[in-house]
């Protein structure tokens, strides 16, 4: 066919490949969430619906795309983790980050009204995205560790924050300057001695945010089949399917990779 003097343009567009071998790592992020969850409503510090919508559209990315291995989300972001060996839509980062903004955007708005019910939804939220390389496991681990050591500072100093205003009856200025300076130590230990809280028994999904990984489990069905001779009959059959599963644990230490060792691909 022939090319028409506009083809061009063309070179202008650049290069994007992302360098073999690395693991590719999407984050989204929302957008001016902090004024999305007043708007909405949200509880403080945390909000179950929110949270649990975060993982259902999580999940719906990981189901819709090619090749993610893993997903780490907490508060308002996620991370997704393309295995190393991809090579979906040629490893262009452009293609890649915006699918699975997009895909996680329209499921957050397409399941909404599952984790909120009657509270509407008032306007479009938007998330960033950006694409990070990391070239060993060790390198993803520890960037896996970055996100969840975010989540338990930031837990911490919010559980600390809200329990010093909501049971403790002090102002946000109050709790602000009660907060200055102290460590995660001193947290814990003014809302055991202060509130009887065991900080450690607070909800491992506000603790450790989820992850997402694709798990084989078996499911158990009955089917009711019409015979010959015995007429009808409920027979029950099992079968293995690779579902994604939901984890609120501790990914920093080794237990949970030694637990899960087919996520990630050996270092070469
Ligand atoms: P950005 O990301 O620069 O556009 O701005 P933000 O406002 O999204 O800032 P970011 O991402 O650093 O912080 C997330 C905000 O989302 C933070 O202000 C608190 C809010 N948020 C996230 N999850 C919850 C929740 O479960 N409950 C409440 N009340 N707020 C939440
Ligand atoms: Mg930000
Ligand atoms: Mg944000
Ligand atoms: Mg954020
Ligand atoms: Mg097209």
């Amino acid at each position: 066919m022939a090319k028409s003097k506009f083809e061009y343009v063309r070179s202008f567009e650049t290069d994007d490949t992302c360098l073999r071998n690395c693991y590719i790592v999407v984050r989204l992020d929302g957008r001016n969430f902090h004024k999305f969850a007043e708007q909405h409503n949200f509880t403080k510090p945390n909000d179950d619906r929110a949270l649990g919508l975060m993982a259902r559209s999580a999940r719906s990315v990981m189901e819709d795309l090619e090749d993610i291995v893993v997903a780490y989300g907490q508060s308002d972001e996620f991370s997704f983790v393309f295995k190393r060996s991809t090579n979906w839509f040629k490893r262009r980062g452009s293609k890649l980050m915006t699918h699975v903004a997009s895909q996680f955007s329209s499921s957050y708005v397409f399941y909404w009204k599952e984790y909120f019910g009657e509270q509407p939804l008032l306007y479009p939220p938007g998330f960033d995205g950006r694409v990070v390389l990391y070239p060993t496991n060790r390198n993803l681990k520890d960037y896996l560790s970055w996100r969840q050591a975010d989540c338990h500072i930031n837990n911490l100093y919010n559980t600390a924050f809200w329990t010093l205003v909501q049971k403790g009856g002090l102002s946000t200025a109050q709790a602000e300057d009660r907060l200055n300076g102290t460590l995660s130590a001193d947290k814990n230990e003014m809302l055991f001695s202060e509130f009887n809280m065991n900080y450690n028994n607070e909800s491992p999904l506000h603790r450790k945010g989820t992850t997402l990984i694709w798990e084989k489990v078996d499911e158990t069905s009955t089917k009711t089949i019409t015979l010959p001779k015995e007429g009808e009959k409920e027979v029950t059959f099992t079968r293995s399917r690779r579902k994604v599963t939901a984890h609120n644990c501790d990914i920093i230490g080794d237990l949970f990779w030694e637990e899960h060792p087919d996520i990630l691909e050996e270092d070469s």
